[in-house]
């Protein structure tokens, strides 16, 4: 699915900014009219933490946004698009009273094309309805119940807010009648040639040409077709690091002229697992960096670019070359981003929670079977499918994107667990044989109880030694880190991400005596798993949990939040971040 862009042929009108908002079922059919309240709500943004009132914090349900739009008066032979970038975790956008479109999944972008409804030159309303309600069988999963005073409650067992609202940008565009719907870009090196092969789809009638140019803006290569490929001598390749990019400019022409141009920064490289390693460009690589979250102070989820730099900034400063996306896929500006600036990315779903016996990290049994009819079922693993199939629609021509993360933390050592997964892991390399798929293993499923790793190419793997097992006893945890990653490496001899690994640390608390929640301690912490990871060779990576404090659920063992950020939720770097920088700006990769 393309990302709405300016170019010869395509306009785009942004429509972030201040929207009319209400929460709560309304009384009147949406877009009918407007909207009841004297709210208004920023996009992009999670309105969670906008307001002063706690029944607009923790709502559960639906909550509406509305603007006026006007349609730019050159749009009239065009074709007129809606575009939602997210609606967590569901939504209905209504043109005046039209319904035209309806989405699950809180962090995939959706749209409509409503050039039958609105015209060029006039204003139109436009509503989006937002429904945050988590169920067994959305993803991520939930459950609403209700409180002893009647209140809906949401519960949910992942260990970040359930933020929700418009936290991305929504836009109106504007395409050609015949246009290119879609491009999917993969990559081989032959040689010193680099080998594009894109492939596109055509709504409309037309010939594609393909030209391929460097950063001078030289054409490279050039060649037509739906179905082409396209050869670069002494091709500049993209990696972690040197992130090299072509412009691929993809023109339909129809009778000799120009019908539509979309225009796709392509990296040349290839990814793959050979034995214990991972090879991008044929070259083994070491991932260091962060699960990260889309978290900041009052915005939520909401995507923020003076953020984006400042972490990335942050990042580089700490010596990473890499991240997750945990645990959802991310704006789409962060993709890019990291495209063009070297990072490789580990890209997940919102499967996150697929596990009734752990919330926030402790393991605490409820005794109920994850995978059955009542919990995690079919219609549960359709999301999931669902869910797969539009992260790899949407990120699939990034070259950042080396890895695709099915889930995370699920149940993988409880009975079902292969059942549910085996399909969605042959999907994911179905909708694309050309990365290597993944998933990540907790704590709870050990290399002899775990169901699913055989069936993955990189096994990532989240450990709390030193944390939430041999606590205070880091002398324990160390040796009990390295028999475990031994284990798994000589059970499935491939390779090792660790994927989190941490403490929380309350910024500014110190002892010098082993003491969990100071600074020294989530320092030390991470020191062990370095000295055991450079000691396990199928060690490929490690990524420290999180990169920032960030908000979650409230809890008795969460401190207005989860601070296990080596950064405060304000990007302040505690004690670790300078033990990170020590060691991944010197380390050689
Ligand atoms: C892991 C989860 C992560 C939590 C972390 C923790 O993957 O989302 O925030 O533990 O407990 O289980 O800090």
């Amino acid at each position: 699915m393309l990302k709405p862009q300016i170019s010869a042929t395509r306009e785009l009108l942004p429509l972030d900014g201040l929207w009319r908002f209400v929460a709560g079922d309304l009384d009147h059919a949406p877009g009918s009219r407007p909207l009841p309240s004297t709210l208004e709500a920023p996009v992009p943004a999670s309105y969670n933490d906008l307001f002063v009132a706690p029944s607009l914090r923790e709502h559960v349900g639906w909550v509406w946004y509305q603007r006026t739009v006007r349609v730019p008066r050159g749009w009239a032979n065009e074709r007129v698009f809606v575009r939602v970038d997210a609606a967590t975790h569901a939504g209905r956008v209504y043109v005046g009273e039209q319904l035209v479109a309806e989405h699950v999944g809180g962090y995939t972008p959706f749209e409509a094309d409503v050039t039958d409804l609105v015209r060029s030159g006039d204003e139109f309303r436009l509503t989006i309805g937002v429904d945050n309600t988590l169920t067994n069988e959305t993803i991520p999963p939930g459950t609403v119940e209700v409180t002893p005073t009647g209140a809906r409650r949401q519960r949910y067992l992942h260990d970040f807010f359930n933020y929700a609202g418009l936290a991305r940008s929504v836009a109106i565009y504007s395409t050609p009648a015949d246009r290119i719907e879609d491009l999917t870009v993969t990559t081989e090196i032959d040689g010193t040639t680099g080998v594009v092969h894109v492939e596109s789809v055509v709504d409309g009638v037309g010939t594609v040409r393909l030209h391929l140019e460097d950063a001078d803006g030289d054409v490279v290569a050039s060649a037509d077709g739906t179905s082409a490929d396209l050869r670069v001598p002494d091709a500049r390749l993209w990696g972690p690091g040197s992130p090299n990019l072509y412009t691929l400019r993809a023109v339909l022409e129809r009778d000799g002229l120009l019908a539509d141009e979309y225009v796709l920064p392509v990296g040349i490289r290839t990814v793959r697992v050979d034995g214990l390693r991972l090879l991008v460009n044929e070259e083994p690589v070491y991932l260091t960096g962060f699960g990260k979250h889309e978290d900041t102070p009052v915005r939520g989820k909401g995507h923020d670019d003076a953020y984006l730099v400042h972490d990335f900034a942050l990042m580089g400063w700490t010596g990473a070359n890499s991240f997750r996306t945990s645990h959802y896929p991310y704006a789409e500006e962060v993709l890019e981003y990291a495209d063009r600036h070297g990072y490789l990315v580990i890209d997940e779903t919102a499967a996150v929670g697929l596990n009734l016996n752990i919330g926030g990290g402790i393991f605490g049994s409820s005794g109920t079977a994850t995978f059955s009819p009542d919990t995690i079922n079919d219609r549960t693993q359709a999301a999931h499918a669902q869910a797969l199939r539009e992260l790899v629609r949407r990120d699939k021509n990034h070259p950042s994107v080396i890895l695709w993360s099915v889930a995370n933390e699920p149940a993988s050592n409880e009975a079902g667990a292969r059942e549910y997964f085996e399909p969605l892991i042959a999907l994911t390399r179905e909708l694309d044989p050309s990365r290597p798929v993944t998933f990540v293993n907790l704590g709870m499923a050990t290399p002899e109880t775990d169901r699913v790793a055989d069936l993955v190419d990189v096994i990532c793997l989240n450990r709390y030694f030193g944390w939430y097992e041999d606590t205070a006893d880091l002398a324990s945890a160390e040796m009990h880190l390295e028999d475990e990653l031994r284990r798994w490496q000589d059970r499935h001899n491939r390779p090792l991400i660790v994927t989190e690994y941490g403490a929380d640390a309350v910024a500014g608390l110190h002892a010098v005596h082993t003491q969990p929640w100071t600074e020294e301690y989530q320092r030390d912490v991470l020191d062990l798993y370095h000295r055991v990871h450079d000691r396990v060779e199928a060690v490929v990576g490690e990524q420290v949990w999180n990169f920032a404090d960030f908000q979650t659920s409230s809890a008795i063992f969460r401190v207005d939040g989860n601070k296990k950020g080596v950064f405060t939720r304000d990007r302040r770097p505690k004690a670790a971040a300078h033990l990170l920088r020590a060691r991944w700006t010197t380390r050689q990769h």
